[in-house]
């Protein structure tokens, strides 16, 4: 068993596990990353595609943002297309531009490890059997065995569980201790991924066939998502009747169609556990929180998580200050519950005001009504807009 000790131990090099990594290191404070997969599957995960503003300016004060997301193209817009009538909502011109960065998550993750490895960081891949100990004592630890069948032990001050919704880290809090606040939307979305032509602006729209949304994830790729039926499988949609139902949704008869990379059917559902610590155990990212994908949130939320985990450790390391730890899981709730009404409230307008057929004529005209106020009125608008950016 090769011993050693460091500051902290981060599980999983993820959005979340990496900005981590990164931040500590420009405090100073040493760490480990450790990685289940190859470095080739961390880094070809397609999911994300938007940084918004908040985390962009992030990334600015701690001197990050030109390396991960410098040349990365960015919008102010987003578009709502109602019946194939489009509504720009952005900024208006009272306002700074507050551009969300359309930088696909497996672009940022790359350039994180980048980052992270030029200057010196010690991110450790094909890692097995990774289990917590002595969560509950002032000196926890972490073993695992390497590619090679080594095992190690890692002491360490604190554990950051960024192993997402399927680690070891939430699952080794003890029974009990997490509250659990579990939504299924009773909605499912076919996702595609194709080497189709992008849209000018990340696109939602609501038609009586089902919602769709189109959005960019690379210059020649995009990322298509259609409400489907919640039995349906992913045979139950071939090329032709995806390419049929995005151009009626979108109310796009000529869009371009391409060679589709990848697809799958997925059911929204949202989850938060509370709190998100456990002694020197504290969760990031997908291992505290699963968020149903529109109002691009999910990442945004990670890199939220990584930044508050940080300034906390920053303080007990260096200051021997634990105010910021003592409130590290009531400070991130409150953002991701915040997020997670603005992405409740924006699916449940969206698939409402199309296809009434599951919620009934009412709430169509309810959820129609809404969107009429964010093109109205221009504080509705701009509420939506700081939400959008991180903002509110
Ligand atoms: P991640 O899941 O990204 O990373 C966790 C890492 O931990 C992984 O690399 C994993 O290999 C590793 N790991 C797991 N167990 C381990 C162990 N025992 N030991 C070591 N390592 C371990 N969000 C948006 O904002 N917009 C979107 O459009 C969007 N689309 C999505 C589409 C799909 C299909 C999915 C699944 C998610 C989508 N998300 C989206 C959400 C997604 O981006 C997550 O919020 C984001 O990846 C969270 O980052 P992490 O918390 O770092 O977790």
């Amino acid at each position: 068993m090769a011993r050693e000790s460091t500051s902290v131990v981060v599980v999983g090099a993820g959005p979340a596990g990496l900005t981590v990594g990164n931040l500590l290191r420009r405090c100073g404070i040493s760490c480990v990353v450790l990685e289940r997969q190859p470095p080739a599957r961390v880094m070809g995960r397609q999911r994300a595609g938007v940084v918004e503003y908040r985390a962009v300016r992030m990334f600015e004060e701690w001197g990050l943002a030109d390396r991960l997301i410098g040349d990365a193209p960015s919008d102010e817009i987003l578009e709502i297309r109602v019946d194939g009538n489009s509504r720009l909502l952005g900024q208006d011109e009272g306002n700074a531009s507050r551009r969300m960065i359309l930088c696909p998550q497996q672009v940022f993750v790359r350039r994180s490890i980048e980052v992270f490895l030029a200057e010196g960081g010690d991110l450790r891949f094909e890692v097995a059997d990774v289990a917590l100990d002595g969560l509950d004592t002032g000196r926890p630890a972490v073993t695992y065995r390497d590619g090679a069948g080594v095992r190690h032990e890692i002491d360490c001050e604190f554990i950051a569980g960024c192993d997402g919704d399927h680690g070891i880290s939430r699952a080794s809090v003890p029974a009990g201790v997490l509250s659990v606040y579990a939504y299924d939307h009773g909605i499912a979305w076919l996702s595609v991924l194709a080497d189709a032509p992008p849209p000018q602006h990340p696109l939602l729209a609501v038609s009586p066939y089902g919602f769709a949304g189109h959005f960019a994830r690379g210059p020649q790729t995009s990322r298509f998502y259609l409400q489907c039926g919640l039995t349906d499988q992913v045979p139950d949609w071939p090329d032709e009747r995806v390419w049929q139902q995005v151009r009626a949704r979108l109310g796009a008869a000529d869009l371009p169609t391409g060679p589709i990379t990848d697809r799958e059917v997925f059911r929204l559902r949202s989850v938060v556990y509370d709190p998100m610590a456990y002694g020197r155990l504290l969760l990031l990212g997908d291992a505290a929180h699963i968020i149903a994908p529109l109002g691009g949130k999910g990442m945004n939320l990670a890199l939220h998580d990584a930044e508050v985990f940080v300034r906390a450790i920053r303080g007990v390391v260096r200051d021997g200050d634990h105010t910021a730890l003592q409130s590290y899981s009531r400070d991130c709730l409150r953002r991701v519950w915040n997020y997670q009404e603005f992405s409740r409230w924006l699916t449940e307008t969206l698939h409402d005001a199309g296809d009434d057929s599951q919620v009934g004529p009412f709430r169509r005209q309810l959820a129609r009504a809404r969107l009429d106020r964010l093109s109205n009125s221009p504080s509705a608008a701009q509420a939506f807009a700081d939400l959008l950016a991180g903002l509110a």
